[in-house]
């Protein structure tokens, strides 16, 4: 079984300082709201049930926290920040929401990386940048980051060279890949890219992080 593939329900809260101090790195998914993360997620881990938990009322404007590890030993952490720039939220919530994931992106101690999930056909849109601008300051100290690309079956082949150019010259330093839910495409290079930022001290070939099952 695949690293992600071990991916179980941890926690949720509405804000930061009720999550839980843990020591394990933690990388965390963010994106406008119908950009593809949940159908990601669920991709990677190969679990309907994690974007499910995200879902159950009260918990869809929360942060959800998957635990993940072999044998029940946790060695990392994956968290589902809510979607963004979904037009029929109030003003209110949604400053409060921006408030809740800035705090989160530039104070949670033991998070390491950071996937943007992001629909090529709109590309970067305004609130993108804004969270990169809010990130850029971890990313420049380290802080690792990646934009996915989602529903890339959705490009013909030269649509889908081009908004990767683009997209990594956006991505200040981060890495962007391709990635597509029903065609399969990306997963193994995600899950890969993944396992190394948890796993910086493993030997190459130390683990075969396989999410697709052979
Ligand atoms: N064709 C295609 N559709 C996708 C893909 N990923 C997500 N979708 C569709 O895009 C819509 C939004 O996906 P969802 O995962 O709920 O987005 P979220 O709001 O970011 O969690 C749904 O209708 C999905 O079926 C993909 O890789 N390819
Ligand atoms: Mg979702």
């Amino acid at each position: 079984m695949g690293w992600l593939h071990t991916a179980k329900f941890l926690t949720t809260a509405p804000q930061l300082h009720f999550l839980p101090a843990l020591d394990v790195p933690e990388i965390a998914f963010v994106g406008r709201s119908n950009a593809g993360k949940s159908t990601c997620i669920n991709t990677l881990t190969q679990q309907k049930q994690l974007a499910f938990a995200s879902k159950k009322p009260g918990r869809t404007q929360h942060i959800n926290l998957f635990s993940l590890g072999k044998q029940g030993v946790m060695d990392a952490v994956l968290t589902d920040l809510p979607g963004y720039g979904y037009a029929a939220v109030p003003k209110q919530d949604k400053i409060r929401w921006q408030q809740v994931m800035a705090n989160y992106l530039v104070t949670r101690k033991n998070l390491m990386g950071i996937v943007l999930m992001c629909d090529p056909r709109h590309g970067m849109t305004e609130l993108d940048e804004i969270l990169l601008d809010v990130i850029r300051p971890r990313v420049q100290e380290g802080l690792k980051f990646l934009i996915v690309l989602t529903k890339s079956d959705k490009l013909t082949r030269s649509e889908a060279t081009k908004v990767l150019s683009i997209t990594k010259l956006q991505a200040g330093g981060g890495e962007v890949m391709l990635f597509s839910a029903p065609k399969k495409k990306g997963v193994e290079e995600v899950a890969q890219l993944l396992w190394k930022w948890a796993h910086p001290q493993a030997p190459a070939g130390a683990e075969p992080p396989a999410t697709v099952d052979a």
